[in-house]
């Protein structure tokens, strides 16, 4: 009796299961071609704003926290951001070398920085009403960067979704039915108004959000566009939490492109698309005298994901004033002017073969090897082996010859001169005599 009814529970798992992964497999799928092209670009611009800068605490979790909530809610009727320049943000974008630009048009406090019809907690009942949107979507087109939209679940505002402050009990008047029907007419929105590339989901961590709504949005979305680039955060059409809620990894049940790794570089993967994204700072919206990272570290944040074969999506917090810390604008022009330079390592190229470390990382791109080094901890540097692979010529790059050794099992083995050309990441190319791209990992 037990065995038949153990055998019972298997056959309804097994069948439950496969009703999964024909979900999964009949979802619309974004084109081979537009990923590749996604990661190709490497460096693109995250921008976190909103009311709560001008209390210059988090916005993911300030709210009842550092913030009272009454006070929080209420912060949008002073938001003015008077010396706001869409122009100026994009442009920042555009010197600092980055080839996209996401939004925050919805965070989780259900602020929306987009005139929509859809509630009126958006930037039209503040005394600011511009659409932030518009304009950042239109500054892009002009300077050719592409314009991407983050988009979160779960919204504190919103009285259809359950959960209106974190870690609370779900409200049972809530109706997720009419939740989802407002988000999918706020993506239609976005979608028709402004075209965006690529959009960044978030807040998909909350009890109340389900894989079938993931699901029901993710195809609603392909459905209006095919070509939207969409990340792992709608959720995993699996249940088990390991696969579904860990961001940093692209699981084969996810509705979605790419893995999202946060705060942390992604680990080197030549099969899953990846996108790490981390602030210039420590917190994602503007906050007074935050600790900024140093060139030297926001070069290597760069360097190592796409030695890792990841893209790199660079925080910064504008202030409440509209404009970006001049500090921090100085910092990506840096960054830039470094990527002008050697650029050719870093845009179109594959990560690997070699898993990035702190002294260096490699990138890949036909026949050529490139080698970011990061410090001189010796005279030489040795290499891993290339399997049945000859170097026929090493230098820096824009720079001078560099003197080396090839043994006969392909280990190589650099000459560094006293002094590495740049001080926070030199190039070094190895020309090959065969496609890099074809050096296992
Ligand atoms: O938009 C950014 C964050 O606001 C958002 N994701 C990125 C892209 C995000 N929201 N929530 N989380 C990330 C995870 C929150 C983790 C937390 Fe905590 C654990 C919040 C409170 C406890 C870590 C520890 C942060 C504060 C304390």
């Amino acid at each position: 009796m037990k065995l038949l009814f153990n055998s019972l529970i298997f056959l309804l798992l097994f069948f439950q299961l496969n009703a999964q992964e024909k979900s999964a497999t009949s979802l619309i799928k974004t084109p081979k071609s537009v990923l590749d092209d996604f990661m190709d670009q490497r460096f693109g611009m995250f921008i976190h704003w909103g009311p709560v800068t001008l209390r210059g605490t988090e916005i993911g979790w300030s709210r009842g926290l550092g913030v009272p909530t009454e006070e929080y809610d209420n912060l949008y009727k002073q938001f003015n951001p008077l010396l706001f320049s869409a122009d100026a943000w994009v442009k920042t974008a555009k010197d600092a070398g980055m080839k996209y630009l996401t939004i925050t048009a919805k965070h989780h406090d259900g602020f929306c920085l987009w005139p929509t019809k859809f509630s009126d907690y958006n930037i039209m009942s503040s005394p600011y009403k511009k659409d932030i949107l518009g304009e950042l979507a239109k500054a892009c087109k002009k300077y050719g960067i592409k314009f991407c939209v983050y988009f979160t679940v779960l919204d504190w505002h919103d009285p259809n979704y359950p959960i209106h402050i974190s870690g609370a009990k779900a409200d049972p008047n809530a109706n997720m039915d009419k939740f989802v029907m407002t988000m999918k007419n706020q993506l239609e929105e976005i979608i028709t108004q402004y075209d965006p590339y690529m959009l960044w989901f978030d807040g998909n961590w909350e009890s109340p959000w389900t894989p079938e709504h993931a699901v029901d949005v993710y195809s609603f979305i392909k459905k209006l566009n095919p070509n939207v680039i969409i990340n792992n955060r709608l959720k995993s059409i699996s249940t088990n939490v390991a696969a579904g809620n860990d961001h940093s990894i692209l699981s084969p049940t996810a509705i979605g492109d790419y893995a999202t790794p946060e705060q942390k570089i992604g680990t080197l993967n030549m099969k899953d698309p990846w996108e790490t994204c981390m602030t210039i700072c420590e917190q994602w919206a503007w906050k007074p005298n935050d600790n900024m990272k140093s060139l030297k570290q926001c070069l290597q944040t760069l360097i190592k994901t796409a030695g890792g074969n990841g893209n790199l999506l660079f925080n910064v917090g504008p202030q409440a004033n509209g404009q970006i810390e001049e500090r921090q604008v100085k910092r990506l022009k840096e960054m830039g002017d470094w990527l002008k330079i050697y650029g050719e390592s870093i845009y179109g190229t594959k990560g690997g073969p070699f898993v990035p470390n702190e002294t260096y990382a490699a990138t890949r791109k036909a026949k050529k090897l490139f080698i970011h080094v990061f410090e001189r901890k010796s005279a030489t540097l040795s290499l891993p082996v290339l399997p049945g692979i000859k170097v026929n010529k090493a230098y820096f790059l824009k720079g001078a010859k560099i003197t080396y050794t090839q043994d006969t099992n392909g280990s190589v083995t650099l000459q560094l001169p006293e002094q590495l050309p740049n001080a926070d990441a030199s190039v070094i190319v190895l020309e090959l005599n065969t496609n890099a791209g074809d050096i296992p990992v």
